[in-house]
């Protein structure tokens, strides 16, 4: 399992053994990869007699809170001042991801990407795992895996090379991180490696359906509603072949949705036939728009929100847009173009 990494799987693995403080901290708008990563580091050290703590600035989303652990983490935009002797970072492209309060309080502490003049060696160790191709390499140790489907995938390739017991809530969470990551094993990322894994944390008690139960089938009367609307919304470009739809803050408090609640609909918009490509616009407010792009086809996501400085896979990415929501929209129409008239240029090139 992924054998040309062993190297620095083997890195981490001692440098675990060898730590006693450990934090995890997530990504800023945390998904089920980066929640199921830090609490299954959490709960396999913890079992282990290390220090952890784990870290969010942000509440944990309603559909991860039953996550083994979850009660465990320390819901606050400040940070300890003693440093630990290792920080996992799990799922993370950039430093900046950490989200602003967790980036100012860890340069509070002395502790840059390694990237940064201000980096010191020593202070801690900062750990990157990651699948993102475009990851920075911020971190003291990074372990960039892009052909795993999940980073839960890469932090059980770490448990099994510590050879640790992997307790029962530590397998929940990496399932729910890769079950989460690769659309309930139904998009273009999910490998033989994927299932394996899978299999493996079943093996481990594991129940696949307590955790689909948990994770998906759980919403809100006020979010299939809101669903509705935002079906009724919804548009299809022909002519540049793609799809969206828009979420406003006056519609979610119509049915009273929180931004991370909305995070459901374009599973809907993406199972169209044709055209393949859709985009779910979420405004934040008057001057922010969060974008999510999805693609069942050769057109890879990433490069449209890389365009507006977000990033993320082949299938599935995001970016944040300051602007209004027709300016959004507009913005996007323009960049599609671009990036086809781009592509018919290399073609007939
Ligand atoms: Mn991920």
């Amino acid at each position: 399992m992924f054998k040309q990494y062993t190297t620095t799987i083997r890195k981490i693995a001692r440098l675990t053994i060898n730590s006693r403080t450990i934090w995890n901290l997530p990504h800023e708008n945390p998904d089920g990869d980066t929640i199921g990563c830090a609490l299954a580091i959490h709960h396999a050290l913890k079992s282990v007699r290390r220090e952890v703590q784990t870290f969010f600035s942000e509440p944990v989303p309603r559909m991860y809170s039953f996550l083994p652990g979850a009660d465990e983490i320390q819901v606050t935009q400040k940070l300890p001042d003693k440093l630990p002797d290792l920080i996992f970072v799990s799922d993370n492209a950039t430093f900046e991801r950490l989200g602003k309060p967790f980036v100012d309080e860890l340069n509070r502490l002395g502790v840059f990407s390694v990237h940064d003049p201000r980096h010191q060696q020593g202070r801690t160790t900062l750990i990157n795992i990651d699948h993102h191709r475009g990851n920075e390499q911020y971190g003291d140790v990074n372990l960039i895996v892009p052909e795993a489907a999940a980073a839960g995938e890469i932090v059980f390739a770490i448990f099994r090379r510590l050879r640790l017991p992997l307790p029962q809530g530590a397998a929940t969470c990496l399932y729910a991180a890769i079950l989460t990551d690769t659309g309930k094993f139904s998009y273009s990322n999910t490998t033989l490696t994927t299932l394996e894994i899978a299999a493996e944390l079943v093996r481990r008690g594991v129940v696949p359906h307590t955790v689909v139960e948990a994770v998906y089938n759980n919403q809100t009367s006020g979010q299939l509603r809101l669903l509705g609307r935002a079906l009724e919304a919804f548009r299809i470009n022909d002519e540049l072949g793609y799809c969206y739809t828009h979420v406003t803050p006056e519609m979610r408090a119509e049915f009273n949705c929180s931004l991370s609640d909305t995070e459901y609909i374009i599973d809907t918009l993406k199972t169209l036939e044709e055209p393949k490509v859709c985009f779910l616009f979420k405004v934040v407010d008057d001057g922010l728009v969060r974008v999510s792009v999805r693609s069942r086809n050769d057109f890879d996501s990433s490069r449209v929100a890389e365009a507006f400085g977000g990033g993320g896979h082949y299938a599935a990415s995001g970016f944040r847009f300051k602007g209004t929501l027709d300016e959004v929209i507009a913005a996007v129409e323009m960049e599609m173009r671009k990036l086809r008239e781009d592509s018919q240029e290399r073609k007939a090139g």
